[in-house]
């Protein structure tokens, strides 16, 4: 049996509304996620919110809430952002659901019994925001080595996670694995983050200090430290210890789709909690860049933060998910800017995917009765575009599988420009004027059906913009998309359908 595609994205705290930072790894976990379902793949894509801990406590003490009052409000955001930005996920994980505070139980009372966990003493500094002890010399100007802002001394009884048990094994587990963590830079980071002693992982908060958190199962004086409890909400939407058959199926295939403010949780945390579990390693970790604004990280901390729907109500929302993966190198920052977006916009979608469309139906309203044309016999100039869409279908999922998303968009918007050059070329006009009307209806086949095999390679990009481009061009998507990435799937006689720009070159907000 094939292996299945299991995509996940952090789960996202809620104590605010989600950022286009947020939105970028969703919208790349669902990109992957469709990409994976077009080639026939049995794909799941899971995300969701991380609603224990400190910062969602304090967010609901601000705002004079429980902390479950302010989590059920906050999801609601982001499950909306995520639906009008046509995320599909097929899982959405909250970490209070009886589903997964179930698993973090029995995964705690299992570590404890196996001596996994100990009870000891902390001492140490303790960063607020990050809700993170660091040692003496992991910080920078006596300041947290994170987010740069200020520590506190704490003195408490936590228990412990054996962390340091696993440290030489994660080094060679990671030298022995070179595509686990990725990109190269990453790898390299987390490697050097290893050559340091690794301190053994508190893992609980007193009930005093921290209320909000999943209780220890064997002592009701603690909470779950919000990390060891989030990470675990990976296999619990896959079904450990539940369905066993569907996690068997889905673990370890699995991608962890992150971005590199939390590597090291990922890289080294996750991978020593598996291994003290009993369970694989997941197939990948993914660290993806920052988005930046002027050369800053795009955080709500910052006050720079972007809110993804007013980009989609200016834009909409395909144009918007087509910049952020065409735009950004995956692995290294990114800066956001509206020019940026315009100049994508209006250039790469307005102009050519756009237009091109634009000029086509037209052509076949005015030489072909407003059908989809039989072709003729293929020239040479022909066949030379139906291979290259042809080719261009290979090499696509050659790039996606490198993970070159921005690479493979590029070359499908190249293979846009080239069926343009191919209307020049051939000039169905002028053959139109001298009467070939075979000719015009053979080349306005093809450049049509370049156009619509094309666009099965931006449909997990677009997946609305291009569902309206096919329906202008007469075309049913079969129910399995794989279906349609042969040459001749455009029916002649299939009326096409005239209507306003796909993309419209004047934008601005919707009201
Ligand atoms: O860390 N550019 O949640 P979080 C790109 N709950 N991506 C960004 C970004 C930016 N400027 N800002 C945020 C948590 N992100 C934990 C995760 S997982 C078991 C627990 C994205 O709400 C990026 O994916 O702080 C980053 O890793 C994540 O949001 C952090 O989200």
């Amino acid at each position: 049996m094939s292996v299945p595609f299991y995509v996940t994205t952090p789960i996202f705290y809620v104590n605010d509304e989600p950022h286009i930072g947020h939105a970028y790894t969703t919208i790349l976990a669902d990109v992957l996620a469709r990409y994976a379902r077009l080639r026939g793949m049995e794909t799941v894509f899971l995300t969701g919110t991380d609603e224990h801990g400190q910062k969602v406590q304090e967010a609901a003490q601000r705002r004079g809430v429980d902390p479950q009052t302010q989590a059920d409000e906050m999801v609601v955001r982001f499950q909306r952002t995520w639906e009008r930005l046509h995320v599909s996920h097929d899982d959405f994980i909250r970490t209070t659901e009886p589903r997964h505070i179930r698993v973090v139980e029995a995964v705690l009372q299992d570590l404890w019994d196996r001596g996994e966990i100990y009870l000891g003493e902390y001492e140490g500094w303790y960063c607020v925001p990050e809700e993170r002890f660091w040692t003496e010399k992991d910080l920078v100007d006596g300041n947290c080595p994170d987010c740069g802002r200020p520590v506190e001394r704490l003195v408490e009884s936590n228990y412990f996670f054996r962390m340091s048990a696993y440290q030489d094994w994660l080094i060679e587990y990671i030298a022995d694995h070179p595509s686990f963590i990725r990109p190269e830079t990453r790898r390299n980071e987390v490697l050097g983050y290893l050559r340091k002693p690794l301190h053994d992982l508190c893992i609980t908060r007193p009930v005093s200090r921290l209320g909000w958190g999943i209780p220890l199962p064997f002592d009701p004086d603690y909470v779950t430290y919000v990390w060891f409890d989030a990470l675990i909400n990976y296999v619990t939407a896959a079904g450990y210890l539940v369905d066993e058959e569907r996690f068997s199926r889905l673990w370890p295939s699995v991608m962890h789709l992150i971005g590199k403010d939390i590597l090291t949780t990922h890289s080294v945390y996750w991978t020593t909690m598996l291994r003290a579990i009993g369970l694989p390693q997941p197939r990948t970790i993914l660290a993806h860049g920052w988005w930046t604004s002027s050369g800053d990280k795009i955080s709500k901390s910052l006050g720079n933060a972007v809110r993804p729907l007013d980009m989609a109500d200016i834009y909409g929302v395909d144009a918007l998910r087509y910049f952020l993966v065409r735009e950004a190198t995956l692995g290294r920052d990114a800066d956001f800017s509206q020019e940026r977006v315009a100049h994508r916009y209006q250039g790469d979608l307005a102009n050519d995917l756009g237009n091109l469309l634009h000029r086509l139906v037209n052509m076949i309203q005015r030489y072909c009765e407003g059908r989809i044309p039989e072709p003729g016999e293929l020239a040479e100039v022909d066949t030379t575009l139906c291979d290259r869409c042809l080719a261009l279908v290979d090499q696509t999922f050659r790039q996606v599988d490198a993970l070159a998303l921005n690479e493979a968009l590029a070359q499908v918007m190249g293979t846009v420009g080239e069926i343009n050059r191919y209307l020049e070329r051939t000039a169905p006009w002028k053959q139109a004027r001298a009467g070939r009307g075979e000719r015009v209806a053979t080349i306005l086949y093809c450049a049509a059906e370049a156009l619509r095999l094309t666009a099965i390679l931006l449909q997990p990009v677009m997946p609305e913009r291009v569902g309206e481009l096919w329906h202008r061009l007469g075309w049913q998507a079969p129910s399995s998309l794989q279906d349609g990435l042969a040459w001749g799937s455009l029916q002649p006689g299939a009326p096409v359908i005239g209507g306003p720009p796909l993309f419209p070159r004047e934008v601005g907000p919707a009201d």
